[in-house]
């Protein structure tokens, strides 16, 4: 029989959501499964919120304190959906409980609660990885594999981009989103920070940034309940207002270690943008590009073509590819967001059951969270700022 995991999810959003889809269909997709994950409890911020997740998402148990989660000896591994704010209490609290931890991004609201994050995963030993899943698209995964064997040459540049327009309208609501003591920061925390995790993932360590950071919408009508309803709720009117203290839009150049230059665009105020992430990753011997809205296909350049040939060739992924076999049998069938999730689970249930590392783990979340207060930091002073701890050199981000 197939080792099981009981899985503790805290959160029942957007991402209870597509983790609860994750660990429900992983083994439908990846067998042998590394385990079988057990939906065994959820908690949500109230008891009715709680109740109906277990209902609807399949969970054994419902709690509305996420610490009966932590200290439940039954729990193998806890995951933490919730938002930002939550989410260094939470891991620090199960990674003392010796729980493997699952954590979404970003890993912390700065770097500072970041780092203490890693030191009690560090401390208690246990599995834990930082849900950056657009890294585990197929197509990243292969643009990864390109650039490990070479195809490209040596890396001169990226540019990468995330934008979207679900917070265009100002009267979208003030969401946890908008508010700093919760997500820590607006566009940067949360779309840039997806872009550096794929950047790093390809290129290696960021040394340097030099930001624009701007915020366009500075007051929002207050939004009543606790869940993110993502630009789809609109609040019009005399309504109570009140302020925006995160950004909105970020632009950097970027210096990475080894050489390579490259900027990133982030805004959630593009308008006919939804889900725009992308990058090109030039070489002395070729180019890739990916835009995540055509997430199944990889745009390969090869300067070596003949001159008469010269042109993207557009590769469509499939069983070939990474993590191809186990989803659908035909290339360009089409994934869907709730794949990336279902990657990630295998990943990391599989590091789980077999103790060895998986990435992006909490290092790389505190990476990416330096690199963001290295943002924000020259956008406040114009300057060009280093990024702590960045001295690891090309592919560490591996
Ligand atoms: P959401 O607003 O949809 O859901 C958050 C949930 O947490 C709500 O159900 C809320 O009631 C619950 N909650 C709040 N306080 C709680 C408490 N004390 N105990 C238990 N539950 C509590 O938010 P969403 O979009 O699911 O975001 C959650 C996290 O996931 C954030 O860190 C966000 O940045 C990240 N995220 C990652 C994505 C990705 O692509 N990897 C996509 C969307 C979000
Ligand atoms: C909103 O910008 C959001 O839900 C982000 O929080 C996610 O990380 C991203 O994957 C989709 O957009």
């Amino acid at each position: 029989m197939t080792e099981t995991l009981k899985i503790g999810l805290i959160g029942a959003g957007f991402m209870g959501k597509a983790h609860a889809l994750a660990y429900a269909t992983m083994p439908m997709f990846f067998w042998p499964a590394p385990a079988i994950p057990v939906r065994y409890a959820i908690a949500d911020a109230t008891d009715e919120l709680a109740r109906e997740a277990a209902e609807r998402f399949g969970f054994g148990k419902a709690v509305s304190d996420w610490r009966r989660i932590v200290d439940d000896p039954e729990v193998d591994v806890v995951d933490i959906a919730v938002p930002n704010d939550l989410h260094a209490e939470i891991a620090i609290a199960a990674a003392e409980a010796g729980k493997h931890v699952m954590c979404e991004k970003p890993l912390a609201r700065n770097a500072a609660e970041a780092h203490e994050m890693v030191e009690a995963v560090r401390k208690a030993g246990v599995i834990n990885m930082v849900a950056f899943n657009y890294r585990r698209t197929p197509a990243v995964l292969l643009a990864r594999e390109i650039v490990e064997r070479g195809e490209l040459g040596r890396l001169l540049n990226f540019r990468g981009t995330y934008l979207q327009d679900w917070s265009a309208d100002p009267d979208s609501p003030l969401s946890w989103r908008f508010q700093k003591k919760v997500a820590g920061s607006g566009a940067v925390g949360d779309i840039a920070s997806h872009v550096i995790d794929i950047a790093r993932f390809l290129v290696g360590d960021v040394m340097s940034v030099n930001a624009v950071v701007k915020t366009y919408v500075d007051r929002r009508p207050v939004q009543s309940g606790l869940r993110d309803a993502l630009g789809t709720a609109r609040t019009s009117g005399a309504v109570e207002r009140a302020d925006v203290d995160v950004d909105d839009e970020v632009m950097t150049m970027l210096r990475f270690a080894g050489g390579v230059v490259g900027s990133i665009e982030a805004t959630r105020n593009a308008y006919g943008r939804n889900n725009f992430l992308t990058f090109e990753l030039h070489g002395e011997r070729g180019s890739l590009a990916f835009n995540y809205e055509r997430r199944d296909e990889l745009q390969l350049f090869d300067a070596g073509d003949p001159g008469d040939r010269r042109g993207f060739r557009t590769i469509y992924t499939g069983p070939p590819h990474p993590h191809g076999a186990a989803l659908w049998p035909i290339p360009a069938l089409g994934i869907g967001y709730g794949e990336t999730k279902i990657i990630e689970c295998h990943d990391f249930v599989e590091a789980v059951t077999t103790g060895k590392p998986v990435s992006p783990d909490f290092e790389d979340g505190y990476a990416v969270a330096q690199i963001c207060d290295a943002l924000l930091e020259s956008g406040e002073s114009g300057a060009w700022v280093d990024v702590q701890g960045a001295d690891k050199g090309v592919g560490a981000a591996a």
